[in-house]
């Protein structure tokens, strides 16, 4: 079994619902960081996401995670249409130990994460050993609270 580490983003719609459905689908999920409202980097004028790392103890490579990720987003009724702009749901392979990918439509380790707090602040929660260290700014990456607690009270205002 391989450590494997997803990150997802969102900032359109139901936005924690859309992360509750999609680490429900993920059976090899073993953790999921602290909730972060962050502040949108690149892309059009848009508004706040909410980010998770989810961290996988998983047989799966990181092109079957891919794959998965983007059923997620499709199932997410996500529209691609500008690079960096709105979404309902981003699934990114950040990580596998051992693994490393460079194609053009996958690259492992993730190109870009060691230089995104919205990326880097969650990690370190889960993988101190990957991002405890990390040395950049917190601006603009706020957390809201423990998963299980804001998914707990997150359902009991929709009902
Ligand atoms: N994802 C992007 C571009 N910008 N900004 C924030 N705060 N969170 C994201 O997940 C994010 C972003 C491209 O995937
Ligand atoms: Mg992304
Ligand atoms: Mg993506």
């Amino acid at each position: 079994m391989t450590r494997a580490f997803l990150g997802l983003g969102t900032n359109l719609g139901d936005r924690l619902g859309h992360l509750v459905t999609a680490v429900a689908a993920i059976e090899d999920a073993v953790a999921v960081s602290g909730v972060y409202e962050t502040d949108p980097v690149g892309g059009p004028d848009q508004g706040r996401y909410l980010n998770v790392v989810v961290e996988l103890d998983t047989r799966r490579s990181a092109r079957e995670l891919l794959a998965q990720g983007q059923a997620l987003e499709a199932d997410a009724g996500r529209v691609r249409e500008v690079r960096w702009g709105p979404r309902t749901l981003d699934v990114d392979v950040l990580w596998v130990d051992g693994e490393t990918v460079d194609e053009p439509d996958l690259e492992v380790p993730h190109p870009r994460m060691f230089e995104r707090a919205f990326v880097m602040v969650p990690l370190a929660e889960l993988a101190p050993d990957l991002a405890g260290g990390w040395a950049g700014d917190h601006d603009g990456v706020r957390r809201l609270g423990d998963w299980q607690e804001l998914v707990a009270r997150g359902l009991e205002a929709g009902s």
